[in-house]
């Protein structure tokens, strides 16, 4: 494997950054192998400092939907540059990103930009508890919602492949309001609701959980979850992060049909520039200062150039939206040949452009499930594919993500790699 360069750059950037990263899953702790540092990407490519061009199914987590460096949001970004990188101060971009929102998943009345997704969490999080004076929160074993004290409780993503689930460095007290049950369990969310009666703000859930690999809500699991917060006063968080404008125009919300209180986002609608967001029911998002009482700033937030890339790639997609058909055809593909080729090794989850391939024999609908599956068979798989220039996900409990800039003929090639593994 030609990876000289990237062992040099990882030695030299272990020195000054933690584990030589500055995002865990980055590290390729969990699959035992040097990371590739990366030179550039276009279209549905990514390169490396050793010059190994791969075929890229991370697309940098989810942002990457229409493939690396599209034209038209590069074009975008720099006519912003020229104005300016950053104010400050409002601008009208930001109206339209917030018009935007509201016009391509109605329940979004009213939105806040942030920088990223776990300022996005975090912020709902505390809109919730200030709209319902109430202090507990639920969220799902095995659900990943970035990195606030309270939300990494029972995480997933990274926070599945280093030894402990939780984190250090978050007191008892922060984590003892965050309660959780099982994904695609109702008992274990009744039982919660009884047990604290009157005392939880939120519910939030991935709708599509993708942080413990792919894991789809069994049929009904959604509406249970919006016929008991509505039954309890509680309010219905959708963290779509990844799902948002992945699985449809609309996201997740639009995918299945269930209308949330509040909904978190981040990833595509930066178009690859950090941005966040989270937004809801106007009489809860009246409660953010400056109009209500629930503090929450950013110095970057709604950044021009962010915005720009943002704007860009929503209206891409708005215009375009056959998109979604074509990202499910071409992960099909991928989905079919998998299944064929691995007579039943592996189990596939996919929906839409987000699939997962779990090294287990048994399906997998929960945590449960998909932490049963074979790490170091994944690891193996891993590897495979990287030495013939297949970029997947260094980890069993992320994703794999298809752009619209995935060619046929590099799903092709893709294909005939992964049948190849399993002979
Ligand atoms: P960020 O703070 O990383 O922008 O978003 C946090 C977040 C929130 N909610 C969901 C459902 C998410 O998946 C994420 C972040 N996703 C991970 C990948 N599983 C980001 C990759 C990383 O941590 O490096």
């Amino acid at each position: 494997m030609n990876d000289k360069l990237s062992a040099e750059l990882y030695e030299r950037a272990k020195k000054h950054l933690p584990g030589g990263v500055n995002s865990p899953v980055r590290s390729f702790r969990s699959v035992g192998c040097t990371p590739r540092f990366i030179a550039k990407a276009k279209g549905d490519r990514i390169t490396d400092v050793d010059g190994n061009e791969m075929i890229d199914y991370v697309c940098s987590w989810g942002p990457g939907i229409l493939g690396s460096a599209d034209i038209r949001v590069l074009e975008a970004v720099k006519t912003a540059c020229d104005d300016g990188l950053t104010y400050g101060a409002p601008t009208k971009r930001e109206i339209e990103m917030a018009e935007l929102l509201a016009e391509l998943v109605p329940s979004i009345e009213i939105s806040r930009l942030v920088s990223s997704g776990t300022e996005a969490v975090m912020s709902a999080i505390r809109v919730a508890r200030g709209y319902t004076k109430r202090d507990k929160i639920i969220k799902f074993q095995g659900c990943y919602h970035g990195h606030s004290d309270g939300l990494l409780v029972k995480a997933g993503s990274a926070a599945l492949t280093t030894s402990v689930l939780d984190s250090a460095g978050v007191p008892a007290d922060y984590s003892k309001h965050t309660l959780v049950a099982d994904y695609n369990n109702e008992e274990s969310v009744e039982k919660l609701f009884k047990e604290y009666a009157g005392e939880i703000a939120a519910v939030i859930v991935e709708p599509v959980a993708a942080n413990m690999g792919v894991v789809l809500p069994k049929d009904g699991f959604l509406q249970f979850l919006r016929d008991i917060t509505t039954k309890n006063g509680a309010l219905l968080i959708f963290d779509e992060v990844i799902t948002g404008f992945r699985l449809a125009l609309g996201g997740a919300q639009e995918y299945f049909g269930i209308t949330p209180d509040m909904t978190t986002l981040g990833k595509i609608i930066g178009g690859g520039m950090p941005v966040g967001a989270y937004g809801g029911r106007e009489d809860i998002m009246r409660c953010v200062s400056p109009d209500g009482p629930v503090y929450q700033a950013g110095t970057l937030s709604g950044n021009p150039i962010a915005t720009a890339a943002g704007l860009a790639t929503l209206n891409i997609l708005k215009e375009d939206r056959d998109i979604y058909k074509r990202l499910e055809k071409k992960t099909e593909v991928l989905d079919e040949a998998i299944k064929s080729a691995s007579g039943g090794r592996v189990h596939t989850n996919r929906v839409g452009s987000l699939m997962s391939v779990f090294f287990t024999k048994e399906a997998v609908t929960n945590f449960e499930s998909a932490t049963s599956s074979d790490t170091e068979e994944y690891a193996k798989y891993f590897k495979y594919l990287l030495e013939r220039d297949i970029y997947v996900a260094p980890s069993q409990f992320e994703a794999m993500f298809v752009s619209n800039a995935h060619s046929d003929e590099d799903l092709n090639k893709t294909c005939d790699v992964i049948k190849s593994y399993f002979g």
